[in-house]
């Protein structure tokens, strides 16, 4: 009787120990939204409006409502296309900065209701949702804060009318996902033809708290992305470059200033639960240039985007600049299926799913074989407070792989700061990598290793680790295109991006093969015009790299910058995106600066190309310009006036092109830069000719 006692005593006991929640929420956790939209993983963004029909990055405001005719406008082959990649939603830009919209909005002039598109009747919010609807996406939407095309913008009353739009896009179209509130903010526009600078504080003139109650109000299960300093639900990551910090917290501070490095990285300590979200185009731009035809993203590019934003506890929000005609390019399409493909082959076979796990400490039924069912719903943790532990994986036999994949269980808090992991080799344990964060989801690749012996070491945490998952692939090899660069003297090198493989190149357009020129040495050109395509190839696998292609204008070989005798002048001229030279006025002063460049010989000009400084930090990365020609050097003509739009965040070569020239010297001025002072920088200057 005693012993039964005793028995039913020690089998509660157990069941209640069991049961119990394996640990406390460590910290911030993420709310209910957060948590279905980290779950996401990857989505599109769409952009589209009167802009895609000025080739220009930003619309100014006062562009026609007129020229927006996307013909063959398809949103169903938007989604289907989204589908077929693995994304889970679609973000559209139902009004960007020109404050152009696309949808009929009651409270503007300023949309598709006054286009030739449909006769005016149409709606692309409508078609996004429905087809959505039909694919099984969610919709998500960018709503610009920034209007240019405003009169109002600046005022009270702009709030009233964005507020209004608000209204309008969370009521009308179904269940929204997330919201997009983009941070560019202010500046010059057209503001219903005033033409003007208007500057506004970001942080205090949308009066965030109560746009976003309004927001929660009409959408109650959405997440707010906002670049404006007020914290919302997700972070931007400082870059579009497409990637995260590799130490990636999801914490932020609720209240103060968010530094860049906040942004990359988030911070370990920080009061507020607020995840990266990785922006990133498709090719080099957000809105469509045909121009960028030949500048759509490899696989291998796009694989090492994934790798550096689902692969480090972000999202990818992956852009599709819509083309005129309202389509999705073919290319865009290619890259993004093969995308795809390349995901489901480097993550084809989980060679850790239900292997024997051995584990220094676990708690209750939260025990090792959790981390290896694939669910990430089950987890495994240690007693309290240890913030030291192991799992060793053992195989059957020994495997061959390159990929580790590991998650924390993010509803109890982010925890780990540090761990490491290593594979047996040859008798010994060898560390295959050291690394800190891991939040809902770290990938890891490291050249492939045969091993029968798995080890991951938590070596620091804030509490006792949770983890949900870890699984092993082995990914397949994806060469990597080489880099083209012309140098001032004209050659052309091509610059391999690993040492094993060989390069094949053409320069009459055609597509390079095994078969094509083997690169050995520089490639002389004369100083003419040129298209490069080059592959990467590798004899041992018969694989080749995706084709990269370059075009390269007249040569600079003649070329003099007159007004400076600074020799790292040379850096502007040299070919290499790398080296820059910057061109200081003196202290206190500020801009403008000339540069100005003697070509040598007198050029049919119809343009000019300027790449800036690739270290967004940087001084002298140039936001407005004038660019002059001449035939004499004393009398310029003004060809081409106007603003490098999107510069600050994504700092790709400007290309502006005016009407046909015959000039020896140009003149860049330099009217502004992104920080305001004294400082002109160029990684290159070009120029485009007939
Ligand atoms: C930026 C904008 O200025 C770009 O045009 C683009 O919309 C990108 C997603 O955000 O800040």
């Amino acid at each position: 009787m005693k012993n039964l006692k005793a028995y039913i005593l020690f089998s509660l006991l157990l069941f209640i120990s069991n049961n119990a929640n394996a640990q406390s929420p460590l910290g911030p956790i993420p709310s209910e939204n957060q948590m279905r939209w980290q779950e996401m993983e990857y989505y599109a963004f769409v952009h589209l409006s009167v802009n895609t029909y000025t080739d220009m990055s930003w619309g100014k405001g006062d562009e026609d409502p007129k020229i927006f005719n996307p013909v063959d406008l398809d949103c169903r082959q938007w989604a289907k296309i989204a589908k077929e990649a693995g994304m889970k939603g679609i973000i559209i830009t139902a009004k960007h900065h020109s404050g152009f919209c696309l949808w009929p909005s009651k409270y503007t002039e300023y949309s598709v209701k006054n286009s030739p598109w449909k006769n005016g009747k149409g709606d692309i919010m409508r078609e996004m949702s429905d087809a959505c609807k039909e694919y099984g996406l969610k919709l998500g939407v960018y709503l610009s804060p920034w209007d240019r095309n405003h009169a109002d913008y600046g005022k009270p009353e702009y709030i009233t009318y964005f507020r209004n739009q608000l209204t309008e896009l969370l009521t009308n179209y179904g269940e929204v996902f997330e919201v997009w509130f983009d941070g560019a903010n202010g500046g010059d526009g057209y503001y219903g033809g005033k033409n003007e600078i208007r500057k506004i504080d970001r942080k205090t003139y949308y009066d965030w708290e109560n746009t976003y109650a309004l927001v929660r109000k009409l959408q109650p299960k959405i997440v707010i992305w906002n670049d404006n300093g007020d914290r919302a639900d997700l972070r931007w990551v400082g870059t579009e470059a497409g990637y995260v910090g590799e130490t990636n917290w999801s914490l932020l501070n609720a209240k103060g200033a968010v530094t860049e490095d906040m942004l990359r990285h988030g911070l370990e300590n920080g009061d507020a639960w607020v995840p990266g979200e990785v922006n990133t185009s498709i090719r080099p731009e957000w809105f469509y240039h045909l121009r960028e035809d030949s500048k759509v993203k490899t696989v291998n590019e796009l694989m090492e985007t994934y790798y550096n934003s689902i692969g480090r506890n972000g999202t990818l929000l992956l852009n599709f600049p819509i083309m005129p005609n309202g389509l999705i390019h073919k290319y865009d399409e290619k890259a993004v299926l093969d995308f795809a493909q390349a995901q489901k082959e480097a993550f084809a076979k989980n060679l850790a799913k239900n292997v024997k796990v051995e584990v220094s400490s676990f708690k209750g039924k939260f025990d090792g074989k959790n981390i290896v069912d694939a669910d990430k719903e089950t987890f495994w943790t240690t007693e309290d407070n240890i913030k030291q532990a192991s799992v060793t994986l053992h195989f059957n036999e020994p495997i061959t792989f390159n990929r580790f994949l590991v998650q924390e269980y993010i509803k109890l808090g982010q925890r780990v700061k540090s761990f490491t992991v290593e594979a047996f080799v040859n008798g010994e344990w060898k560390q295959l990598a050291n690394q800190t964060t891991i939040g809902y989801k770290r990938i890891l690749c490291f050249p492939t290793v045969k091993s029968d012996k798995i080890r991951f070491n938590v070596t620091d945490a804030k509490g006792s680790p949770v983890i949900s998952n870890i699984e092993v692939y082995n990914a397949p090899q994806i060469l990597t295109a080489p880099k083209i660069i012309r140098e001032k003297s004209g050659d052309i090198t091509i610059i391999p991006a690993d040492a094993e493989s060989e390069i094949f190149y053409t320069i009459d357009g055609k597509t390079p093969t095994s078969k094509s020129i083997q690169y050995k040495t520089k490639i002389s050109t004369n100083n003419k015009k040129v298209t490069v395509k080059a592959i990467a190839y590798n004899n041992a696998t018969g694989k080749s790299s995706p084709v990269i292609e370059e075009s390269f204008d007249i040569g600079r070989q003649k070329w003099t910058i007159l007004n400076t005798n600074d020799k790292d002048a040379a850096k502007a001229l040299d070919g290499n995106p790398e080296t820059v030279w910057h061109q200081n006025k003196d202290q206190g002063q500020k801009l403008p600066i000339d540069l100005i460049i003697d070509l040598g010989q007198v050029e049919n000009l119809t343009g000019f190309r300027y790449l800036p400084d690739q270290d967004l930090r940087s001084h002298g990365i140039i936001t407005n310009y004038k660019f002059y020609t001449s035939t004499d050097n004393k009398n310029w003509k003004l060809v081409s006036e106007g603003e490098f739009s999107n510069i600050n965040n994504n700092p790709l070569w400007q290309s502006k092109t005016f009407k046909f020239e015959k000039a020896r010297y140009i003149k860049l001025q330099a009217l502004k830069n992104t920080k305001e002072d004294n400082i002109a920088g160029y990684a290159e200057i070009d120029v485009i000719t007939k």
